[in-house]
C-alpha cells in the first residue's frame, strides 16, 4: 500500500505493539564514508538547488510555491500562508544548516517548483536525547502532483541530513503513513465569529443568533493575571529553565537550551508572540505562554482574503492556573486582531479547551519520528512537542 514508505526505516503497521521489538533506532548509523556522495537522480526537466533562506530573492521564490500550492484544508477553502518572516524564523535556527533547505527548478526555466526543509533539533524521547532533524515544508507544485517525486525529496533531505551525522528526524503530516507516534486534533476558539462564519471557518450553532453569538465569545480589554507581560531577552534564562522543567514530564519533546529558547520563544512581530508572569512581589517568573502567527489564505470570498489565526506553541503554569494564563493569551490575541486561536490536543491543554469555548476542527494531525521505533503509540497529552 505504501510504495515508498514500506521502503524506509519507520515503525511499520505490522509491528505495531510487538513488544519483541526494542524500542529506539530502527538501524543504526553507518560511516558517513559510506553515504551517497551525490543527489539523487531527478527526471531529466529538473534540477536541484539549495536555497538560501538569507536571500530575499530566494526567499521571495519559496514564498510564492508555498502561498500558491502548500497545505490546504479538506474542502480546499483555505491555504497556509507562512509569511517570509515566518520562513526566516522557521529554517533559520541555531546550528541550521543551509544544504537542509532543498528545492527542485525547472532547468530550462529555472523556476521553483518543489521545497522541502529540515532544521536540527535535540527531541528526547523517553531518556534518550537525539539529534534529529525536524523535516517541514514539503511542497510539490500543484501542476506536478502524482509524479512520485516526493519520494526523491525526502530520500534527497535524508542523504543531506545523514552527510551532518543526523540519523533520525521528527515531522508531523495530515495524512497517515507509516506509523504515527501519536495522533492529535486541531480545537479552534473563535476571536472573530463574524469574519469566522462570513467565510464559512465555522458555522453559526443550532439555535444561536449572530449576536448571540458574538457575545459568547467576548473577552475582556486586558489580562487578568498581575504580572503579566511580554517576554523579553533578560527572561531567556528563567523561561529556559521553566520549560525544561516542565517539559521533561512529556515521552516526547524538545530539550531546549538558551539559544534554542531566544531564537524560538522570543518575540518576533508577527511570527512568535510569547508573555509570562513575573510577580509583583518577589519578581520570580512562574508561568509562560506562547504562540506563533500562521495565517491562512481565503480561496473564493469576495470579502475576504486573509484569516489571521494565532496557534498554541509552548505554555508552562506554575503558579497561574493553566486556564487563566491560557485566557490571557487569547485577551491579548484578540487585541491584536487574530480571527481565531488555534491549540493541539498536546501536553496539558485538554484541561482548558472545553472550558475556553474551543471547538473540535476536522482533520488531525499525525506525528511521525523518522528511524527511530516506539513500541506502542503515545496519547496526545504524552507529547511535548509542537512543530511549525
Ligand atoms: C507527506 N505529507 O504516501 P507511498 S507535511 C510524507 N509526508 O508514498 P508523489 C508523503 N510522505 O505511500 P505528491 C506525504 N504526502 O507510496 C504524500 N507522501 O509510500 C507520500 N501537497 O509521492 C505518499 N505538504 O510525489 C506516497 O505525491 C508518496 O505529488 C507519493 O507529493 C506529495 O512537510 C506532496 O501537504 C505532499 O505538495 C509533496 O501533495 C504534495 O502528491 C503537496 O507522487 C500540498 O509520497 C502540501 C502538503 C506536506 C506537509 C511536511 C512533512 C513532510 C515529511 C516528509 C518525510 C520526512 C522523513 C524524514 C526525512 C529525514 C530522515 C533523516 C535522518
Ligand atoms: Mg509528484
Amino acid at each position: 500500500r505504501h510504495r515508498f514508505w514500506e521502503t524506509q526505516p519507520v515503525g511499520q503497521f505490522k509491528d505495531l505493539g510487538d513488544s519483541s521489538l526494542p524500542e529506539g533506532p530502527i538501524e543504526p548509523p553507518t560511516p558517513i564514508s559510506e553515504v551517497k556522495p551525490e543527489p539523487y537522480n531527478l527526471p531529466a526537466p529538473y534540477e536541484w538547488t539549495t536555497c538560501d533562506m538569507e536571500d530575499e530573492r530566494t526567499c521571495d521564490e519559496v514564498y510564492a510555491l508555498l502561498t500558491n500550492n502548500y497545505v490546504e484544508d479538506d474542502e480546499n477553502m483555505f491555504r497556509f500562508n507562512y509569511s517570509k518572516d515566518f520562513l526566516q524564523w522557521a529554517l533559520r535556527p541555531p546550528g541550521y544548516y543551509r544544504a537542509w533547505h532543498i528545492g527542485v527548478r525547472v532547468k530550462a526555466t529555472k523556476k521553483l517548483v518543489a521545497f522541502i526543509t529540515g532544521v536540527p533539533a535535540r527531541i528526547r524521547v523517553r531518556s534518550d536525547v537525539v539529534r534529529m532533524a525536524e523535516i517541514n515544508f514539503l511542497c510539490v507544485h500543484k501542476k506536478l502532483r502524482s509524479k512520485r517525486l516526493a519520494p526523491v525529496m525526502i530520500k534527497e533531505v535524508t542523504r543531506r541530513v545523514h552527510l551532518e551525522n543526523v540519523w533520525q528526524a521528527a515531522y508531523t503530516a495530515g495524512v497517515v503513513l507509516p506509523t504515527p507516534i501519536t495522533t492529535c486534533r486541531y480545537w479552534h476558539r473563535s476571536l472573530n465569529p463574524k469574519k469566522l462564519i462570513d467565510v464559512g471557518f465555522s458555522r453559526l450553532g443550532a439555535r444561536m443568533t449572530m449576536s448571540r453569538t458574538i457575545r459568547l465569545y467576548k473577552l475582556p480589554d486586558s489580562p487578568a493575571t498581575p504580572g503579566f507581560r511580554r517576554m523579553e531577552l533578560r527572561d531567556v534564562a528563567a523561561v529556559t529553565r521553566l520549560l525544561r522543567d516542565y517539559l521533561a514530564q512529556f515521552a516526547v519533546a524538545p530539550d531546549l537550551d538558551e539559544a534554542d529558547v531566544e531564537h524560538w520563544l522570543l518575540p518576533r512581530d508577527d511570527v512568535v508572540d510569547s508573555y509570562l508572569v513575573e510577580s509583583p512581589e518577589t519578581h520570580e517568573i512562574t508561568d509562560f505562554c506562547s504562540f506563533y502567527t500562521l495565517p491562512s489564505s481565503i480561496l473564493n470570498n469576495q470579502n475576504y482574503t486573509v484569516l489571521k489565526a494565532a496557534y498554541s506553541y509552548y505554555n508552562v503554569a506554575t503558579k497561574t492556573p493553566l486556564l487563566q494564563l491560557t485566557n490571557d493569551a487569547l485577551i491579548v490575541a484578540k487585541r491584536k486582531d487574530y480571527d481565531v486561536f488555534n491549540a493541539l490536543d498536546v501536553m496539558h491543554n485538554e484541561s482548558f479547551l472545553k472550558d475556553l469555548k474551543f471547538g473540535p476542527g476536522d482533520g488531525q494531525l499525525h506525528y511521525y519520528l523518522y528511524n527511530y521505533r516506539l513500541r506502542n503509540p503515545l496519547r496526545p497529552a504524552e507529547l511535548g512537542l509542537v512543530l511549525l
